[in-house]
């Protein structure tokens, strides 16, 4: 039995995500948590929300809420979604926490006296009007390029330039209008990431099986231009951690926060210390996970993330724990995924193009969503969202393959034995080799999990469920029946057991499925079927059980098309 961590990369605050951030993260580390339990495995399963940035200010602005209160209330909203999509997380936190304070604040001290943070003096636009240092995107003006008259202090949208705030004609601040502003000296905090090049560089070079996807990106930023620059780790806004060093006050930075990329990563342990503070349990019951002198030297510790969260993941986060010179848990591997487009173009927060999660659930199931999401995940490149792919693949392997078997067999039995496993007969050559092959299958389906190899995983276990359809069609219990009861009532003894064994391997990708197939067997023994042979005669002659509810329905061709209306636009 081994220790596991894994975290998913936390989704921002501001709004409901969509099917592309969730099978970029959330939901294959889901699987692979659920997979690694249901090897016996200890799994510490942590996500949680990502409050702070300009972005949270701005969408709490917009719903015309306290930022506070806004979070507080996504949080919730977030939560009770990732609930609908059965995310097993041991905990889903809150970067805003106090125990995230507390520890990005001790982070920072310990950086600070390691040597590693440079106070930097910069200009930034100050607004007299809103008593504030204004970023980049809460100024507007004309665009100094193409007269475009509301390009941001960063960019012009009309032209994509890059601009500065500096270069804007009749620049304003976009929270009050007003354009008395000021170019002003300020203060920033710089982690020198620099100083930590070589470290890093040889803690990646020890990473022989990450995935090229992970090491290329972080060579690419260890080594491209001038190398790995110094980054600014604070901000002058007003929601965030207040910058502190340790506990003490920080000559300077009063009225600054940290950058929410420096904080957000920190989550990850933060929210482990949440889930122990909220079951009463001591901090040695989070520290096992997270101090290598404390027993985390024997976890191994997996990430999740969208390629776009890498660098973060594979040189900042890892110098602010290289850095701070205490016996912190690094990850060990990093399992990142390309984007997901939404039919012909982009999923798009900003712009509300695609299916959100909530809509997801409004339609159908989280199964069916996890199940197309996970057999199409974005591994070796991009891959593509789109109604007609959606339909085939729930309609095929979900109702044709899979739901088909259970409800034939069951109805089978039902008619002609009664709901209970029936007896007689003895298993013959045609099972033999069914075992066989489904012990193959099952080989080839663990390595693929382990290796967190999703889609190849998802194949093989599409494959396990066809070859018990295979095996049915062929064994024809219904004909066999006519001149041999007892043959029939070992082919059915059989498959009944299949149904088991289905629910049991398949429970990380369709848990809810997975869960009324146990159900309708009657049984609570989900041990993991390590001998295919003995797996299918869990379930004796005699043993009682009921004919499930349609385990899954198929998406008709009128439904299609509406979603595929109702889709089309974007989200307002
Ligand atoms: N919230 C970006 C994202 O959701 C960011 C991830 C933070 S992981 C520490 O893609
Ligand atoms: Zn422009």
């Amino acid at each position: 039995m081994a220790r596991i961590l894994i975290t998913s990369a936390i989704p921002y605050i501001n709004g409901i995500k969509h099917l592309g951030n969730l099978v970029g993260s959330q939901l294959p580390a889901d699987l692979y948590a659920r997979y690694m339990r249901a090897r016996g495995n200890e799994v510490m399963f942590i996500c949680a929300t990502d409050e702070h940035g300009t972005p949270a200010e701005i969408a709490a602005q917009k719903a015309g809420q306290p930022v506070a209160e806004y979070c507080a209330q996504m949080h919730q909203v977030q939560a009770e979604i990732a609930r609908g999509f059965r995310l097993s997380f041991d905990h889903f936190g809150r970067s805003s926490s106090p125990q995230n304070y507390e520890l990005t604040q001790h982070f920072a001290g310990k950086l600070a006296d390691a040597g590693l943070i440079a106070e930097v003096s910069e200009k930034q636009m100050y607004s007299h009007a809103d008593g504030r240092f204004l970023p980049d995107r809460y100024i507007e003006g004309t665009c100094p390029n193409c007269g475009y008259d509301s390009a941001r202090g960063d960019q012009c949208d009309n032209c994509t330039k890059q601009l500065d705030p500096v270069d804007l004609i009749n620049p304003h601040s976009t929270i009050s209008g007003s354009t008395d502003l000021e170019m002003r000296e300020t203060k920033h905090l710089y982690l020198r990431q620099s100083a930590l090049k070589d470290d890093l560089e040889k803690w990646i070079d020890s990473k022989k099986d990450w995935p090229i996807l992970t090491t290329s990106i972080a060579k690419k930023w260890l080594n491209d231009g001038e190398g790995l620059q110094d980054r600014g780790i604070t901000r002058d806004l007003n929601w965030g951690v207040p910058v502190k060093r340790g506990d003490q006050d920080w000559p300077g930075m009063e009225g600054k926060v940290f950058y929410v990329w420096f904080d957000a990563p920190i989550e990850y342990i933060a929210a482990t210390k949440e889930w122990a503070d909220a079951h009463g349990r001591p901090d040695a019951d989070w520290e096992r996970w997270w101090r290598t002198d404390k027993g985390a030297d024997d976890v191994t510790y997996v990430q999740f993330m969208g390629k776009d969260n890498v660098p973060f993941h594979t040189l900042s986060f890892p110098a602010t724990i290289i850095g701070s010179g205490e016996p912190w848990k690094l990850v060990d591997y990093i399992k990142s995924f390309n984007y997901l487009n939404y039919d012909g173009g982009q999923f798009s927060t900003s712009r509300g193009r695609g299916v959100f999660m909530d809509q997801a659930l409004e339609i159908l199931p989280a199964d069916y969503w996890r199940w197309w999401l996970l057999s199409h995940a974005p591994e070796s490149s991009d891959s593509e969202f789109t109604w007609e792919n959606f339909q085939t693949s729930v309609n095929k392997d979900l109702a044709d393959v899979l739901g088909n078997f259970v409800s034939r067999i069951t109805k089978f039995c039902r008619s002609k034995f009664g709901e209970t496993v029936p007896e007689g007969g003895s298993y013959g050559p045609e099972e033999a080799a069914l075992i066989d092959r489904l012990s193959t299958g099952l080989r080839a389906y663990e390595a693929n999990m382990e290796a967190m190899e999703v889609r190849k995983a998802a194949n093989e276990l599409r494959a396990l469920w066809a070859a018990g359809n295979e095996y049915l069609q062929a064994a024809a219990p219904w004909t066999v029946f006519k001149t041999d009861p007892d043959r029939a009532g070992a082919i059915t003894r059989l498959s009944l057991n299949l149904i088991r064994f289905y629910a049991v391997i398949s429970q990380p990708f369709i848990p809810d499925a997975a869960a009324s197939m146990m159900a309708a067997m009657r049984t609570t023994d989900d041990s993991w079927p390590v001998d295919v042979a003995a797996a299918l005669a869990a379930l004796p002659a005699g043993h009682a059980f009921a004919v499930p509810e349609v385990t899954f329905r198929k998406i008709s061709d009128e439904e299609r098309e509406d979603w595929q209306t109702r889709f089309a636009g974007i989200r307002t």
